[in-house]
């Protein structure tokens, strides 16, 4: 065999099995490994809200882990892991959140009492992706998405609020996996007011928001047991996402 037919085999070899590490280091199919960044793409596309992920869709989202605590002790994978995807179009944003826990708890029947303290889903938003501080403002909404889909987060007179308009949300649960496809809409914070006329933005390509998920897992205790979020928490206190936009994840509309 001549050394340039040689050199050709080998080269050839190498560009197949680039394509192949290529091809598995791919996040953007359900088959890819996991995104370990904060920050995120959304991809444009419209899933019926029914708690299932069979919609086509999705197929072209990548997971996104719920990996970091932001509580003192972090759950085994039996008794919490998660995970989501989000799409995008013109009139909303949809999460599909796929999510392990051992016991689901809704110990507090009043939606607006100690709803941190019940099993539920957080989905944090800040529309013009400021970051900041947005615990008495709407600079940024934090959805506290209950077991019965109510949603819950703190206005700036410092009451707990319901905002059940802002999230549609339908949850499916078979053993210890819940899949929960929620769609939200997006309102420009700036202008919001409680009681107001408050019209959800329409949404375009290219558009960088900040976003983050949570899950606050309690298991039959009488306070939440884990805190489990979407970026580490780097300083003190670490469940701070509440009321601090600044370590959300970027997220564009591709
Ligand atoms: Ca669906
Ligand atoms: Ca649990
Ligand atoms: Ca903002
Ligand atoms: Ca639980």
């Amino acid at each position: 065999m001549s050394m340039l037919l040689q050199f050709t085999r080998t080269l050839s070899f190498l560009c197949i099995l680039g394509g192949f590490l290529a091809c598995d280091t791919n996040p953007a199919k359900n088959t890819g490994p996991e995104n370990e960044n904060k920050n995120l793409d959304a991809v444009n596309g419209t899933p019926v809200l029914d708690g299932s992920a069979s919609d086509e869709a999705w197929e072209n989202a990548a997971w996104y882990p719920i990996p970091y605590s932001w509580k003192e002790n972090a759950p085994d994978s039996n008794d919490f892991k998660g995970r989501f995807k989000v799409l995008w179009d013109d009139n909303m944003l949809y999460v599909l959140a796929e999510i392990t826990d051992d016991t689901l708890t809704d110990i507090h029947p009043d939606g607006l009492i100690q709803y941190d303290d019940d099993d539920c889903l957080v989905l944090y938003l800040d529309e013009d992706a400021s970051g900041g501080d947005h615990a008495y403002n709407y600079n940024a909404f934090a959805y506290h998405i209950a077991l019965d889909g109510k949603v819950a987060d703190m206005a700036p007179d410092s009451s707990n609020q319901f905002f059940d308009e802002h999230c549609i949300s339908r949850r499916t649960t078979s053993g210890k996996i819940s899949v929960w496809e929620v769609g939200v809409k997006v309102y420009d914070g700036k202008t919001y007011t409680d009681g107001g006329e408050n019209i959800p933005k329409m949404l375009q390509q290219g558009k960088k928001l900040k976003f983050a998920a949570a899950y606050y897992d309690n298991d039959r205790s009488s306070e939440k047991e884990h805190v489990m979020g979407s970026f580490p928490a780097t300083s003190e206190p670490k469940d701070n996402a509440w009321q601090n936009a600044d370590n959300f994840g970027i997220m564009e509309l591709k």
